[in-house]
């Protein structure tokens, strides 16, 4: 099997080459970050978390802003062993409950904004504070820490390195076992297939609590010796401002979405610019289009997933297919199989998109059971995705074998809010659906059967979920109905519904 070098040992490599060489600056262009301060930094935060007495293999939980000590406590972890565990920084107190509960971290690093609202957390957990600007409890603990010259400690490339939760069909979260191997292994095999080099600039305006924004992403440009512009989220107006001193941006659909709307989209905007990615949710066929006829530049569109990373991507060179995610990438194989006998199908036929290698996860959070079920014996993931391999090789995807929704690129499962919905008084009973939406690509609706002689108004859902779900699950519209349609096993006709409100926000 082919060795891929840790992505800490590539940012020693090259701090000894080149230390100031940057890898971070902000929109206004001033270099936040060296290679000699990501090897300095990340090597500070290794040693605070050893004095804080985590050990390698702990989790370390963090729900903070996008900002540079935010990215830093990832490699800080990396080079220390310990398990990152990000956060969506739109999760409630009892989202966040859930997660700790369940992965029972040593170390919790939080937005003091957010700390107080934070309860039934257990007594031995240590809670620490990290802001937007780099102000908290947290930074003051690592002020006192002196800059070490030591190499870093040798990893086995098997072991844990970060652990994020994705949902499941039944509900609740499961987490995503991430080992060193999966992500040196994508990063390498992403430079080559995507053509970075020390030169490239990344327009960086993703969140970095998933995988696209933290490993992707940074793995990447660290990989390549390249640097980021490091923005606190997405501004469309900004972002094309910025195009003169990038070479490439990483996105989701909604990205290229919302650049499209505006006038100075244009060939000379983007002159620069080598590369725009897109992923994490499909791109319509008509916004491939429509960002090539503005710009003349094609976006390539690939596709993965928490468990996996990037599994393919559309060539660099060579056509990028619309409406397709392109071909597996090199060491990644992909086959297609009958959802309800496993057995491969004949290329042409629509089926489980299933896939094996070095990019794939190590298994479920003390979950041996889902691991299993999602594996095959010869070492095959299921990805829940259902697709198609077309007569020119490009890898489609078709839709979804898993009850899922993906709003702007984040994946929401309609199961737990219908859940929540269900718990709200005067509701009997709920169906969670996604419609399209011009802006994030599909929209949650709710569609509520209220109780026998009950009013209820959308106000008294969205309130109800206020403290429940983080803002980005719940429902853009709320709809009332007498009952659900069932199929004869009783079973709710979610495709019915989805037919009846497709055209709500058209
Ligand atoms: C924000 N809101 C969303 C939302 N993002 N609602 C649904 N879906 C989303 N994705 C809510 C806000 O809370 C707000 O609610 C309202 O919608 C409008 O917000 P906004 O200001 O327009 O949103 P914005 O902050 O601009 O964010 C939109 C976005 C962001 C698309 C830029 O969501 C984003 O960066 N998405 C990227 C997600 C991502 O990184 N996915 C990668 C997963 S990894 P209100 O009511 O308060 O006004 C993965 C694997 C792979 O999938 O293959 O990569
Ligand atoms: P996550 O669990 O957040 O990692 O999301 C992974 C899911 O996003 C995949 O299983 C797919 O359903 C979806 N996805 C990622 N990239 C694409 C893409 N390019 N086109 C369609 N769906 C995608």
């Amino acid at each position: 099997m082919t060795t891929y070098t840790d992505i800490i040992d590539t940012i020693c490599t090259l701090a000894d080459a080149d230390p100031a060489r940057p890898f971070l600056r902000n929109a206004a262009g001033d270099i936040l970050l060296d290679y000699g301060q990501l090897r300095s930094e990340s090597a500070r935060i290794a040693a605070l978390l050893a004095e804080l007495g985590i050990q390698p293999g702990d989790r370390v939980t963090a729900q903070v802003e996008k900002s540079v000590p935010a990215m830093l406590l990832y490699l800080g972890c990396l080079w220390h062993g310990a398990v990152y565990m990000p956060l969506n920084s739109g999760y409630t107190a009892s989202e966040v409950a859930w997660f700790i509960d369940n992965a029972e971290p040593s170390l919790l690093i939080v937005d003091p904004l957010w700390r107080d609202r934070l309860d039934n957390l257990p007594d031995s957990l240590r809670i620490e504070t990290l802001d937007g600007s780099g102000k908290g409890s947290w930074t003051d603990l690592l002020a006192h820490v002196t800059t070490t010259s030591k190499a870093p400690p040798r990893h086995d490339p098997e072991a844990p390195a970060a652990m994020l939760y994705t949902s499941g069909t039944t509900g609740k979260p499961k987490g995503a076992v991430i080992p060193r191997r999966a992500l040196s292994s994508n990063a390498a095999i992403l430079v080559d297939a995507w053509r970075f080099t020390k030169d490239d600039v990344l327009i960086h305006a993703l969140p970095i609590f998933h995988v696209h924004g933290l490993f992707i992403a940074t793995n990447t440009l660290i990989s390549a010796g390249g640097s980021m512009i490091f923005l606190p989220k997405f501004d469309a107006a900004e972002v094309l401002h910025l195009f003169p001193r990038a070479t490439s941006l990483m996105g989701v659909p909604t990205f290229y979405t919302r650049l499209l709307t505006l006038p100075g989209l244009t060939p000379d905007a983007v002159k620069g610019m080598r590369m725009f990615i897109s992923g994490s949710a499909p791109l319509l066929a008509e916004t491939h289009r429509a960002f090539a006829d503005k710009t003349g530049h094609c976006i390539l569109e690939r596709y993965g997933m928490t468990e996996t990373q990037m599994n393919t991507s559309n060539p660099y060179e060579g056509t990028r297919e619309p409406g397709t995610v392109g071909f597996p990438l090199p060491g990644v194989d992909l086959r297609i199989t009958d959802p309800a006998s496993g057995s491969p199908l004949p290329q042409g036929e629509i089926g489980m998109i299933e896939v094996r290698g070095p990019n794939l996860f190590s298994g479920y959070w003390r979950n041996p059971e889902k691991t299993a079920e999602d594996m095959r014996d010869d070492g095959f993931f299921i990805t829940g995705d259902l697709g198609m391999i077309d007569d020119k090789k490009y890898v489609r995807i078709i839709g979804r074998g898993k009850d899922l929704i993906i709003s702007g690129g984040f994946n929401i499962y309609p199961k737990e809010i219908e859940s929540e919905i269900d718990d709200l008084p005067g509701v009997n009973e709920s169906a969670v659906i996604g419609v399209p939406h011009p802006d994030f690509g599909e929209a949650v609706v709710a569609v509520i059967v209220p109780l026998a002689g009950v009013e209820l108004t959308e106000a008294d859902i969205i309130t109800g979920l206020q403290d429940r779900l983080a803002r980005f699950k719940q429902p853009k519209s709320v709809q009332f109905v007498p009952e659900l349609p069932r199929n004869t096993m009783g079973k709710v006709q979610k495709n019915a519904l989805r037919d009846q409100y497709r055209g709500l926000f058209a």
